[in-house]
């Protein structure tokens, strides 16, 4: 099995690279490809080194895999060509998410979903944290409605967005934040669209509901960017179809592949960013009564945006597929 990372330097790929090295994931012949102002780089991978190649039409001619994470328009162009020469792709950008013929794809909840084509979508950071308890909740008690609040860490934005947190810590002014990053929660990530939401909130919406093939499901996002370095929180409100105890809902949690649940309040224990930061699972808190509503429920969930949310999904659908 041939294996190519596309955007091998980027912070995404250089995850795909680490989780490969952590959990032994299978290849014979390994391709590092990036733009040209990455290539000839060497980077060590498995005690091996190679040489980043500039990303061609060539690129995918012996190639069975290919771990993409190189933006959008790299993807819309490349992950067809990989898929000519016969390779499968997994797409960590957007490009893809919401073709209909194209699997959006959580492996705890619909690897199903990733035999649709030869290219599978790998869900937003912020999406599949948050889809990972809410999935727990509707095999259980069905989903009608939910509400949610993001903390997002300034990793998700890429390399970029870490170095204007410590740019901005160190009293520069701001480069690619619109706003001092270091000083201000901002709630605005990817651009405004007609209706007033951010893209950002709309993938939240639409990945939400295809991750959990509920279309009819009500739900409205705000997407804010915080001072963390990685590791992004989610609050949720959710109503559910049917009754339901606190207790029913911790047994859900824990019961639930992907997650921790941490809930101890007066011992300070709860999802944080410190927590689930460098961690695979989610975590999962601060469950209670939503007071305001009947049958909903509050709770809040942290998880590592470039490793659940980008990275390991990825190469847990690829394991599932070569398993297959
Ligand atoms: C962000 N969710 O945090 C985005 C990245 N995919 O900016």
């Amino acid at each position: 099995m041939n294996l190519a990372i596309v955007g091998a330097t980027g912070l995404v790929g250089r995850t795909f690279i680490k989780i490969i090295e952590e959990r032994n994931f299978p290849y014979e012949d390994l391709k590092l490809l990036a733009s040209s102002r990455s290539a000839g780089k060497k980077v060590t991978v498995n005690d091996i080194e190679y040489m980043i190649e500039e990303l061609n039409e060539h690129s995918f001619d012996d190639v069975d895999l290919a771990l993409f994470s190189a933006g959008g328009e790299i993807s819309k162009k490349f992950a067809p060509i990989a898929r000519e020469h016969g390779a499968t792709v997994v797409d960590n950008s957007s490009a893809w998410r919401e073709d209909p013929t194209i699997g959006l794809v959580i492996p705890e909840i619909n690897q199903g979903d990733a035999s649709m084509n030869k290219i599978i979508a790998n869900p937003n950071c912020s999406t599949i944290q948050s889809v990972l308890p809410l999935y727990a909740l509707q095999k259980k008690y069905g989903l009608k409605q939910i509400t949610y609040t993001t903390f997002q860490a300034v990793s998700g934005a890429g390399q970029r967005g870490v170095d204007d947190l410590r740019r901005t810590k160190n009293g520069e002014a701001p480069q690619y934040f619109p706003h001092n990053i270091s000083k201000t929660a901002i709630p605005e990530i990817d651009v405004f669209l007609e209706n007033g939401y951010t893209k950002e909130e709309m993938k939240m919406v639409n990945e939400t509901r295809k991750i959990l093939h509920q279309e009819d499901l009500a739900i409205s996002a705000t997407c804010v960017r915080v001072p963390v370095e990685n590791s992004h929180g989610v609050s949720i409100q959710v109503t559910l179809e049917k009754d339901f105890t606190l207790e029913g809902v911790r047994e859900a949690f824990q019961n639930q592949e992907g997650l921790v649940f941490v809930d101890d309040g007066p011992h300070h224990l709860y999802p944080t960013s410190e927590l689930s930061n460098g961690v695979d699972d989610v975590f999962v808190g601060r469950l209670r009564k939503d007071l305001s509503r009947e049958n909903s429920l509050l709770f809040y969930c942290t998880g590592d945006n470039i490793r659940k949310g980008a990275a390991l999904n990825a190469v847990q659908i690829a394991e599932k597929l070569l398993k297959k």
